[in-house]
């Protein structure tokens, strides 16, 4: 088959510590936000906690194997922060650092790239007793903790990301209260965005003067906003969330400014001086992106907006979100714009659908494999017309815990059964496999 990709282009899959790893008390881990949040009664859809999640860590040898086995040149995991450092800073926990050592090296062993993520929403409980991100000292406290995961695993990963989507924990975790650490409150979010900004700028600093090799990037949920309709509430209303969706984790640092729309609301938590410090220098930017927002005016609501359901005629995924591939070439467009020069990856992109294994125990997940098929053929799109994206991670290696969706919603190309944990890949991990291996894609297969 003729190449669409060169072959440095980077195919990978990403996972996240908390939605895979189990051994919630192995080896003296702290607690972290997640572990307390799906405690509360009524958080989790199914009920269910990450105390076992998929027991990856008990699997890791048959885990590496199979990434292995996908073809993939990259994984993209994240440090569980308080596994590390069970009270967020002071004594490391051994194990804690032990654990990642024999991932990355486990990884290397088997020639697959670690990208390192610092940081995918588990704040360690005994920060969030202090404030956690609403709390300016959450950004020392960070810092010293990249620092010491670094000094350890910097001669090894290939990647760094500083955070994973912050916008996101923001949003959720801290305006809406659907995510950890629970909380809805707009100084809470406001906070949580400012100092997840600041620590990433003060990241950067302190890994490039400690003198890090690996590349050193961040990753963004940026999603295209449009209106339900074609009336002036809801185009405000897209306006709106445009601004606080991608506006926020977006222009602070390509900017050096918050948005219009949320600069009032921002004011409260940004000092003199701030603002020019977050504008360090990316070497790559990683984009994650799932869909589109589509949203229309609610005067009953307190922010003024809602999420609209589906167009009509538009297919959607089990968490109820539209298939929109455009929308992947769209963002990776508009970020070419917005940050030029700097290198962009896909760092997540996938779907869950309502699958079970067949007969075979087999699971035909044709409708992951058309996602892919599409979305992959954007990002070809994307880099036709002069988009420097170097790579494509599927989210997600396994089914795993969606977070307040609990087991439910199922994202992997590998399915997990929940009784036995046993791994069995799914029709899209071949597909996907010949992808990552050839560099070009495999007809997707009709349903
Ligand atoms: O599972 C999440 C992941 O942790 C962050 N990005 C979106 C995924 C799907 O919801």
């Amino acid at each position: 088959m003729e190449r669409e990709f060169p072959s440095t282009f980077v195919w990978g899959v990403a996972t996240s510590a908390y939605q895979i790893e189990g051994a919630a008390e192995v080896g003296g881990k702290g607690a972290s936000i997640w572990d307390a949040f799906v405690r509360r009664p009524g958080s989790i859809a199914d009920g269910s906690t990450g105390d076992v999640a998929i027991d990856h860590l008990a699997r890791l040898d048959e885990d590496v194997a199979l990434i292995a086995d996908l073809g993939v040149q990259a994984y993209r995991f994240s440090v569980s922060w308080p596994r590390w450092f069970p009270e967020g800073g002071g004594r490391a926990a051994a194990a804690g650092r032990a654990t990642y050592d024999r991932l990355v090296d486990r990884l290397l062993a088997a020639g697959i790239a670690p990208w390192l993520c610092l940081y995918h929403w588990d704040l360690p409980e005994a920060l969030q007793r202090r404030g956690g991100w609403a709390d300016r000292d959450t950004v020392d406290r960070f810092v010293d903790y990249a620092g010491a995961v670094l000094a350890v695993l910097g001669d090894r990963v290939d990647h760094v990301a500083v955070l994973n989507e912050p916008n996101v924990h923001a949003l959720l975790g801290h305006l809406v209260g659907v995510h950890a650490p629970g909380l809805a409150d707009v100084g809470a979010y406001a906070g949580a965005v400012h100092h997840q900004h600041l620590a990433t700028a003060r990241t950067l600093e302190r890994l490039r003067s400690d003198g890090v090799r690996a590349p050193l990037g961040t990753i963004l949920n940026l999603q295209p906003v449009v209106a339900a309709r074609d009336t002036d509430a809801d185009r405000a209303a897209a306006e709106l969330l445009d601004a606080v969706w991608n506006g926020n984790a977006l222009e602070p640092l390509t900017r050096g400014r918050y948005p219009e729309a949320t600069a009032a609301m921002m004011a409260g938590v940004v000092r003199d001086g701030d603002l020019e410090a977050l504008s360090q220098p990316l070497d790559w930017l990683g984009l994650n992106l799932y869909s589109r927002h589509r949203v229309e005016a609610d005067a009953d609501s307190i922010v003024g907006l809602r999420i609209a359901g589906p167009e009509r005629g538009v297919a959607t995924t089990s968490m109820g979100w539209e298939v929109v591939p455009e929308a992947l070439y769209e963002q990776l467009l508009r970020l070419h714009r917005d940050l030029p020069g700097v290198p962009l990856y896909v760092t997540e992109n996938g779907a869950a659908f309502d699958e079970s294994p067949g007969a075979q125990d087999r699971v035909e997940d044709s409708a992951r494999v058309r996602y892919l098929f599409d979305h992959v053929g954007r990002v070809a799109r994307a880099r036709a017309a002069g988009v420097d994206v170097r790579g494509y991670f599927a989210w997600t290696m396994w089914d795993n815990f969606e977070w307040a969706e609990g087991y439910e919603p199922t994202f992997g190309l590998v399915h997990v059964d929940r009784a036995t944990l046993v791994r069995t890949p799914k029709r899209s991990f071949d597909w996907y496999r010949r992808l990552a291996t050839e560099g070009a894609r495999p007809p997707a297969i009709e349903p």
